[in-house]
């Protein structure tokens, strides 16, 4: 039975990736914060059935700022695999904790290396690098980012993932330690944290459907375009990237790109209850809905520098690992709606 530890295991790609390894029969370890409330809601019916299937399910204390902690943590269990997940991963919310999230997404990503270094140096290691080290238009090619292109991050959070990846390959080179980078564009789901643009969207339409007299949905920038894929697939190239024969760095993406605004239009388009009708443009920009003023934009969530642009150009993992994503946009918007409208009551 193979042994993954993950940092990040209460998140959203933590709790997805756990239940693929669990059915992989891998024994999976997760490191979780002291929190004053539970803050395993996402993982908690795996704890149940842990105790129901006799699945290897741990979890332990810890964080990804004390060395000393991933120390005990990586020399008592001595995993196969540790995917680095965790991290302080809003972009907005970097600007405001940018030491904050230096520390936990670029100096914490050492700290575990060195801890595998020093006492466990056969442990595979993955790095949940990110599309923002890209940063927009900077030399994007007509097909969209690949393993090649030059970085340029725009946001506290983009430079400290940054950090991470080199020295993810830095000590691949350094000490021939298997560490791989996936470059991941976003992916979503409804298990994606409320404050990301897409559930924020999905969860007020779903309220919206239940009670038409709600606020209106309140956003920043509509003209945004991402690379929006389901995190189901994406948590699947992590374990083809962390199975394959050598380490690497690999693009994961859709290869399509829509702006905000666009997804908000699909959402409607689901629901089925009339088009909206857009006015004004950038601050200004407001939607309507049978005379109802529906979506508005509010500046303060604009960010002191935006990544106007995402697309990525996945043709590595593709022809390589053989990667495909199983959702396209219409999916992961219909997946996501679906799933908020089942569990409405629960929002
Ligand atoms: P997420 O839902 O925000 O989850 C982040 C996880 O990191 C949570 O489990 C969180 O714990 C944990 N964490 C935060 N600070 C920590 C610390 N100091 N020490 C240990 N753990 C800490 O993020 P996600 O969407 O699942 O993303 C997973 C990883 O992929 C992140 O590293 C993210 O930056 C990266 N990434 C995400 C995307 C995407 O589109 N989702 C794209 C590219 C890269 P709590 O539950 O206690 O807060
Ligand atoms: O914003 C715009 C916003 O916060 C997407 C993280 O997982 O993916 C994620 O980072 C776009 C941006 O994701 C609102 O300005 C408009 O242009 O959902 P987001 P993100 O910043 O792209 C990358 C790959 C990661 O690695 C990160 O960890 O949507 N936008 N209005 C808004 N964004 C938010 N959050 N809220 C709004 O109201």
């Amino acid at each position: 039975m193979k042994k993954a530890l993950i940092t990040g295991i209460t998140g959203q790609d933590g709790s997805i990736l756990t239940r693929l390894l669990l059915n992989q029969d891998y024994e999976v370890h997760g490191i979780i914060r002291r929190s004053s409330t539970f803050n395993t809601s996402r993982i908690d019916d795996l704890m149940e059935d842990e105790l129901i299937y006799n699945r290897k399910l741990f979890l332990h204390h810890g964080d990804l700022t004390d060395s000393s902690n991933l120390g005990s943590l990586i020399s008592t269990i001595k995993p196969d695999i540790v995917y680095n997940l965790g991290a302080q991963s809003h972009v907005k919310v970097s600007f405001e904790v940018p030491e904050y999230t230096a520390d936990v997404d670029g100096v914490g990503v050492l700290r575990l290396l060195d801890a595998i270094i020093k006492h466990s140096p056969d442990t595979r290691f993955y790095q949940a690098s990110t599309s923002e080290m890209f940063g927009g238009v900077y030399n994007m090619p007509a097909r969209g980012y690949t393993e090649s292109t030059p970085f340029h991050p725009r946001s506290p959070y983009g430079v400290a993932k940054l950090y991470g990846y080199w020295i993810t390959k830095n000590y691949r080179e350094a000490y021939n330690l298997f560490g791989s980078n996936g470059i991941l564009f976003n992916h979503e789901s409804y298990y994606r944290g409320e404050t990301f643009v897409t559930r924020k969207i999905t969860r007020w339409c779903a309220k919206f459907l239940n009670d038409r007299s709600i606020k209106p949905l309140q956003l920043g920038n509509l003209n945004a375009f991402r690379d929006w894929g389901h995190a189901e697939d994406f948590c699947k190239a992590m374990i083809m990237i962390m199975n394959h024969d050598k380490p690497d760095d690999w693009v994961v993406a859709t290869g399509e790109t829509h702006t905000v605004k666009e997804f908000v239009n699909k959402c409607f388009e689901w629901m089925n209850i009339g088009k909206l009708e857009w006015r004004g443009d950038g601050v200004n920009q407001r939607a309507w809905l049978d005379g109802e003023l529906v979506v508005k934009v509010n500046e303060k969530f604009f960010r002191p520098s935006e990544v106007d642009v995402l697309l990525g150009d996945s043709t590595k993992i593709r022809s390589i690992l053989k990667w495909k994503p199983e959702y396209d946009f219409n999916s992961l918007v219909n997946n996501m709606m679906s799933m908020e409208l089942k569990y409405h009551n629960k929002i």
